[in-house]
């Protein structure tokens, strides 16, 4: 995979150039505290690696859950590229007919393939990242089971459902959990890195455990990329081609909505 173990407290994942520069710019942005600490780079077995603050380690048994924040999960310029030179992708395809065998159309199923942005607005409107701006991609539960089954999970309700068992109805948790959405966000609203960048396929770290320590990271820039000169966004808009819009805030509102109705249960 793409992670190693690191030093004590760290770990490795391996260098990807668009997450290198993100990093760098986020230790000097107000959003420093809610990301993981870059450590700078290293290299192991021939490989390069970024070195970062491993966010588990202070905690015991950890329950842990990824939510990938935005309405849309592929880059503008993945689009662009892939009507240039439009690349049949067979694996696509086999994991789309594993969730729908009726999703591919006719010349789909003829080619056994579809391209990468046609599996990925599939994947963004069968789940709730289209509608609601995030979806939960796994969870980890402090016995180290592991769940990813939520491809389909898309409806308010069933999101809703999927995060009350997460917290397990636990007050304390949901209270710090909110506190620290809340912080992210009206820090992202301040942040000149989130004004500057388009940010997609980046998630929420959210962790917890028994001792009722909880915390939430944003994390995973491989797919975070300036905005042209030109262009600035709300984060909150919905995306038309060419405006950039990622969703992000419209997102961390729906979270924070839902954490909030959970709150009074
Ligand atoms: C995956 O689809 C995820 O969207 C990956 O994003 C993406 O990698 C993969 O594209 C795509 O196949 P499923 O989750 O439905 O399996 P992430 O790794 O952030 O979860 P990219 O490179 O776009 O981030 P390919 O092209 O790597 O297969
Ligand atoms: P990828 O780019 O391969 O999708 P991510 O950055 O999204 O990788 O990380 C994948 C998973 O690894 C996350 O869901 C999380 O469980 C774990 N992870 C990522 N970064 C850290 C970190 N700094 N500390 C601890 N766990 C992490
Ligand atoms: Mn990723």
């Amino acid at each position: 995979g793409n992670f190693q173990a690191g030093g004590p407290g760290a770990i490795l994942k391996k260098f990807d150039k668009k997450e290198h520069r993100s990093f760098n710019k986020l230790m000097n942005d107000v959003l420093r505290p809610y990301v993981p600490e870059y450590r700078g780079e290293s290299e192991k077995d021939g490989d390069c690696y970024i070195q970062l603050q491993d966010l588990l380690c202070d905690f015991e048994a950890p329950c842990v859950m990824d939510i990938k924040m935005g309405c849309r999960t592929y880059l503008e310029e993945e689009l662009s590229k892939a009507r240039e030179k439009p690349t049949l992708r067979g694996d696509m395809y086999k994991k789309m007919i594993e969730v729908d065998p009726t999703a591919p159309t006719e010349e789909e199923h003829n080619q056994k393939a579809i391209t990468k942005p046609r599996y990925m607005q599939w994947r963004d409107d069968m789940s709730s990242s289209s509608e609601m701006g995030f979806r939960i991609e796994g969870i980890r539960k402090s016995d180290g089971n592991q769940v990813k089954n939520f491809k389909t999970t898309k409806d308010k309700t069933s999101v809703k459902s999927c995060l009350k068992q997460f917290v397990e109805e636990n007050p304390e948790i949901i209270i710090k959990y909110l506190r620290r959405l809340k912080a992210i966000r009206a820090t992202q609203e301040d942040s000149p890195f989130f004004k500057s960048h388009e940010i997609i396929g980046s998630s929420l770290l959210f962790v917890h455990d028994k001792c009722g320590h909880a915390s939430i990271w944003m994390i995973d820039f491989g797919k975070t990329v300036p905005l042209p000169e030109s262009v600035s966004v709300s984060h909150r808009n919905k995306w038309i081609e060419g405006n950039h819009e990622d969703g992000y805030l419209m997102g961390i509102d729906s979270l924070i909505n839902i954490f909030e109705e959970l709150e009074v249960e």
